[in-house]
């Protein structure tokens, strides 16, 4: 991907844990990466093809100078999430933040964080088989689809499913859900499991009746396996409830580990 590099923007700025840091301000020095296509931009030599690197200075200098963080970590997420807001053609972005007169008593150059965010794609699947069903989905919908982290939100067609594993509850009512997020697959996670606690969710029986479910079913190509998060969703290809709904959104999306898309997973279930 082509690369738009800002280097040693100097900002002075109040960030710090302490207290004379936020009263007397000292030195920033940021250093930005913008991650974008810029061949159009070249080709046709047009600024609004690409990314306008005065606007990321000026967007940098006001969160660095409309807030007042501890961290230097904060003020670095906050300017990579407003860059990416602001300008839609930036797929990720670096952002280095060095304090070379931070308070420390020895002699060292600077002391920086270095973040990358970006734009990245996930696939949702939500049901529900208890209450207003319909209610709890599209209030997770609203919810996800309003949230400042998440854009492009589209939402399948709701369909009513027969319970899958264990049977003796009522029908489901399913979906899927596919968005850009710069929230990371955990960050993703936390704000699901959130949603869920909002529908009243409880959990009692594995697989058993709820409110509302939310599971990740893809997050870009990447491929997790850690006790909080399983991504792909280790059992998606087996449910006709999951691969409806996400064939109607995304049919050629890939499933990373079983090279397949969605439409010929889909296929493959209703033949077996
Ligand atoms: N977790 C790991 N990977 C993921 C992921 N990719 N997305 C962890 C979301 N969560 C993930 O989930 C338990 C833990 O899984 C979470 O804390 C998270 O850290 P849970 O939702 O709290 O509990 P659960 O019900 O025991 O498991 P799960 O996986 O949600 O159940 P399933 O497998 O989704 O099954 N039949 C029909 N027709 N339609 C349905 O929607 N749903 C289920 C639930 C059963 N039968 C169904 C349906
Ligand atoms: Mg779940």
């Amino acid at each position: 991907m082509d690369k738009i590099i800002i280097e040693d923007l100097r900002i002075f700025a109040h960030h710090g844990v302490f207290e004379h840091e936020n009263i007397n301000g000292q030195n920033f020095y940021v250093n930005a990466a913008l991650y974008l296509d810029t061949e159009k931009a070249g080709m046709l030599d047009e600024l609004d093809l690409s990314a306008d690197y005065s606007k990321v200075c000026s967007i940098i200098s006001r969160v660095m100078t409309e807030n007042t963080f501890k961290l230097i970590e904060s003020a670095a997420q906050a300017a990579a999430v407003e860059i990416l807001k602001a300008q839609p053609l930036v797929r990720s972005v670096d952002i280095e933040i060095r304090k070379p007169e931070a308070p420390i008593d020895m002699d060292f150059r600077s002391v920086s964080v270095k973040i990358n965010r970006g734009w990245h794609t996930a696939v949702i699947a939500l049901g529900s088989n208890i209450g207003d069903s319909k209610s709890y989905i599209s209030n997770a919908a609203k919810l996800l689809s309003e949230h400042s982290l998440i854009r492009n939100f589209r939402l399948s067609d709701l369909i009513v499913t027969k319970p899958y594993g264990y049977t003796d509850q009522d029908d489901f009512l399913n979906g899927a859900a596919v968005f850009e997020t710069i929230l990371s697959p955990h960050g993703l996670l936390e704000l699901l499991q959130s949603a869920e606690n909002n529908a009243g969710r409880t959990r009692e029986i594995h697989w058993g009746p709820r409110t509302l479910d939310l599971d990740i079913i893809f997050y870009d190509q990447d491929i997790i396996s850690d006790p909080v998060l399983t991504v792909p969703h280790p059992d998606m290809h087996n449910r006709l409830f999951v691969l409806e709904p996400v064939a109607q959104l995304v049919p050629y999306y890939r499933h990373p580990l079983l090279n397949l898309t969605v439409s010929q997973l889909l296929e493959g279930l209703k033949k077996s």
